[in-house]
């Protein structure tokens, strides 16, 4: 028996909003969900399991037609889906009463529901949430029965608002997989029995690395059965860290070259967050406006500080308030001494500010 388990897709979920490529990013989730039911007419799964929050809020009948059209277009796999904490269930919404394709199975209830495949000798168990929040932890005492018949939980949460589970329980339950939905990173085990596809398309830049949906196949062989498991990237738009190092030669205009270049080999289309690192010369003011046209960048991080020479500052300073100043963050000597480094970007500013107002004539800032 194959499957496809896929969660997280949020279709209607506008992520980046405010920055010129928000719709582009719209478009990449409905794409990513096109291209999943592709997949499955190259895979062939028996199952395609979605594992809540396939909609980014309780759907409207025209969401719910368009999404039953793709699932119509893969007749030959039965799709079993539950609703998530986003996409809950409410009084009266168009969800509880929706004409699926035939091939399609909603385990809409509060309560644990099962829904059989008899020539697949397997048993889907799940249910929905009808509130934004549940904050029990109803999968732990869920087991499947020991009838030969492959088991598979469908389980939404992970978090103290959402379900929250115990990942080491599922081996022991006696379903033959928990297809898992809420959490948007990829983890799976096989010994484990459980597995979060993650989000099928990244929805922020918290949201870094591979997306894509898991595939796995059961075999029997006494008890719940041999499972095995893979993750399937699915090439989508990424958001990637870039770290750049500042030197005292660095000038906007050669950042500017530096994060283009960056951005060039790593694609343009993908979305970059930008740190920089380093020591730069202390009258260079980084023009972050500018900067950020370099490419797609959602967000810019400064780190670095002025490449001031504080042994030299420490001797001219000796006696006045520059002097007591750098002795108070660093009692005993190099700045090295300032491992925190919000304590250390703090320094560095009152140290320009002192710097700065200096008077020569009277020795005093
Ligand atoms: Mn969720």
């Amino acid at each position: 028996m194959k499957f496809v388990h896929t969660a997280d897709i949020h279709l209607g979920c506008q992520p980046d909003r405010g920055f010129p490529w928000s719709k582009e990013r719209s478009l990449d989730i409905l794409s990513a969900f096109r291209e999943l039911t592709q997949a499955c007419r190259v895979e062939h799964p028996d199952l395609l399991l979605i594992a809540g929050d396939l909609f980014h809020r309780p759907p409207s009948p025209i969401e719910l037609r368009e999404v039953n059209a793709l699932f119509s277009s893969i007749p030959d796999i039965h799709v079993v889906l539950i609703a998530g904490n986003h996409d809950h269930l409410r009084p009266g919404s168009s969800l509880e009463e929706f004409p699926w394709a035939s091939n399609v199975a909603f385990l809409s209830g509060r309560e644990p529901e099962t829904v059989s495949f008899s020539d697949l000798k397997t048993v889907v168990h799940g249910f929905s949430y009808h509130a934004r929040e549940i904050k029990e932890p109803l999968y732990d005492g869920l087991t499947a029965p020991e009838d030969g018949d492959f088991h598979i939980l469908l389980a939404h949460g992970g978090d103290e608002a959402h379900i929250p589970v115990d990942k080491k329980k599922f081996a022991a339950s006696g379903f033959s997989y928990t297809a898992l939905g809420h959490i948007h990173k990829p983890e799976f085990s096989e010994t484990g029995r459980y597995g979060f596809p993650g989000s099928l398309s990244p929805l922020d830049l918290t949201e870094t690395g591979a997306h894509g949906y898991l595939v796995g196949e059961l075999k029997e062989n006494g008890g719940a059965g041999d499972l095995s498991l893979r993750f399937v990237p699915l090439p989508s738009r990424s958001y990637i860290p870039c770290q750049v190092k500042v030197t005292e030669k660095t000038t906007n205009q050669s950042l500017f070259q530096t994060l283009e270049k960056f951005m060039k080999q790593y694609g343009p289309s993908n979305i970059y967050k930008v740190t920089l690192n380093g020591k730069r010369d202390p009258e260079l003011v980084l023009d972050e406006t500018y900067l950020c046209t370099a490419g797609r960048i959602i967000s810019f991080r400064d780190n670095t500080v002025p490449s001031y020479d504080i042994e030299h500052l420490r001797q001219e300073h000796r006696a006045d308030l520059i002097g007591g100043y750098i002795a108070a963050f660093l009692p005993d000597g190099s700045e090295e001494g300032i491992p925190d480094p919000v304590r250390r970007q703090a320094f560095y500013c009152g140290l320009d500010a002192l710097l700065s107002n200096f008077d020569t004539n009277t020795g005093e800032p």
